[in-house]
């Protein structure tokens, strides 16, 4: 039997997960097992007179090491053969790296606060109406474009060879091959969403206005499509990890591609929420849309696995609950997710709404002040207490759900039946409900590990092992899910 290793790496957590593909041909399933999980998350770190915000990526790569031995184990146990190991995380942050290969520092993480003003001022420049014609995407005060330009004066920048996004660094560390998987690149603003390559036009612009950059393109390498195999792994992880030359295949490496490969839907006629730090609600298109008033509304084309197109926007997401939670822990308080789901679940429904996607959301902080401010600014009742606090960031979230659906459908004129609900997120019922009743859509929930899936159904197509569009991997998916259905 053949196992794929997915390597999935989430704002808060990374897994390292084996999937086994069981079962006749035309009926197969996954059997996946989770082998090795360790923390993620944000690292304030001093930086001259100021702070950075970074990622611990060196903590990553022992974690993938030690996941990768951990999986070799219980692949011999089980009498499988690694037949192929897969990466995807989030989008847009990556590491800058000189010419003799080493890693110029820690990526930095999308929420520094040094990206204050930065989109605002390069889309002044370069004419936000073109620049969407060409890469189709949502304004995010940290799109990889934004990031570069503020690290352009940075000491490493004029020492940069090559500028590689997480799964790319990571997996250019596993096989000494570097790709640029196009989900991901996706996500950078430098891509054409039509022909999925890397824009001239828009890299000239940038480097016309931003002579101190460079010659960016330069530092790019060559974009490849899912399935595509970068490499194999190198004699050193061979040796870490007690792995052969196993070969590592370009999935969705951005999480959240992978996610929507792992949405257990029958047809085409179906919306999602990809659910955990960051919610993504949109629809898979065959085209992105790049008309003006989609750029007015701020909806996203991020490239899919088989030349799909998700037309999505970010939702902030459970990122407000979490922070909440640690608002509240660093106080002195500690209250677990299931004490807080519970109260939330008594409180009064519909007391305060307020809009989640307000860019004072974004940044680590003390999410229930700023949740009173809100409401204040609002004329809205402000929160009080566990109850209260958490009920209006779930039925706040739930109506932007409903508001993002009602955008993306309208403007791609998709028609849908069902709202999938995948990811971490899919777990909590409470919000569950209030998206069916928020969107009056059947929701089903799961599975869980949509983007694990994802990224080894990919893999195992890529192997031969399985066949079939994306309709035909959804059906394994499914056979490999535990669904909940929440009707509205
Ligand atoms: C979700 C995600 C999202 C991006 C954000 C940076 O994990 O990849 O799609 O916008 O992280």
């Amino acid at each position: 039997m053949s196992g794929f290793v997915a390597v999935d790496l989430g704002a808060t957590s990374g897994r390292v997960m084996l999937g086994v593909v069981a079962g006749e041909a035309g009926g197969e399933r996954v059997d996946l097992t989770e082998v090795a999980r360790f923390g993620n998350g944000p690292l304030e770190v001093p930086a001259g007179a100021t702070t950075a915000l970074h990622w611990d990526v060196l903590h990553l790569w022992r974690g993938i090491l030690d996941g990768l031995r951990a999986a070799g184990a219980l692949a011999r146990e089980q009498g499988v053969e690694i037949a192929g190991i897969g990466i995807d995380s989030w989008a847009v942050d990556h590491g800058l790296f000189a010419a003799d290969g080493s890693l110029l520092g820690n990526p930095r993480h999308h929420r520094d606060p040094r990206l204050a003003g930065v989109a605002e001022e390069v889309l002044g420049r370069l004419g936000p109406g073109e620049h969407y014609a060409v890469n189709g995407l949502q304004t995010l005060p940290f799109n990889t474009e934004f990031q570069l330009v503020a690290a352009r004066h940075d000491a490493v920048w004029p020492l940069t060879e090559s500028i590689r996004l997480i799964p790319d660094l990571l997996g250019s560390w596993l096989t000494g091959v570097t790709v640029a998987e196009v989900t991901n690149a996706s996500t950078t603003g430098l891509l054409d969403a039509t022909t999925r390559r890397w824009s001239q036009p828009v890299l000239d612009a940038l480097a016309r206005e931003y002579p101190e950059l460079g010659d960016v393109r330069a530092r790019l390498a060559d974009v490849v499509e899912p399935g595509t195999v970068v490499g194999h792994l190198t004699d050193a992880v061979q040796t870490a990890t007690g792995l052969g030359a196993v070969p590592v295949v370009a999935v969705g490496s951005h999480d959240t591609a992978s996610a929507v490969v792992g949405v257990p839907a029958a047809d085409e006629r179906f919306a999602y929420v990809s659910s955990g730090t960051w919610s993504l609600v949109g629809v898979e298109l065959d085209a992105p849309v790049l008309t003006e008033e989609s750029r007015r509304a701020n909806v996203t084309n991020e490239l899919g696995v088989d030349g799909t197109v998700r037309y999505l926007k970010n939702v902030m997401g459970l990122w407000v609950l979490s922070e909440t939670l640690r608002t509240w822990r660093e106080a002195g308080t500690e209250v677990s997710l299931a004490d807080a789901l519970a109260a939330a679940e008594a409180a009064e429904p519909g007391r305060t709404v307020v809009d989640v996607d307000a860019a004072e959301f974004l940044p680590p902080g003390d999410m229930p002040a700023r949740l009173a401010a809100a409401a204040r600014a609002a004329g809205q009742p402000v929160p009080d207490g566990v109850g209260q606090v958490v009920r209006c960031i779930l039925d706040s979230l739930a109506d932007a759900y409903r508001r993002v659906l009602a955008e993306v459908t309208r403007l791609s004129g998709r028609e849908v039946d069902v709202l999938h609900v995948v990811g971490g997120g899919s777990q909590n019922e409470l919000l569950c409900r209030l998206t069916a009743q928020a969107t009056g859509l059947p929701v089903v929930a799961g599975p869980v590990e949509g983007a694990a899936l994802g990224n080894v159904v990919v893999q195992a197509r890529a192997a031969g092992t399985l066949a079939g569009d994306l309709t035909a991997l959804r059906a394994v998916v499914r056979r490999s899910s535990h669904l909940r259905r929440y009707d509205p």
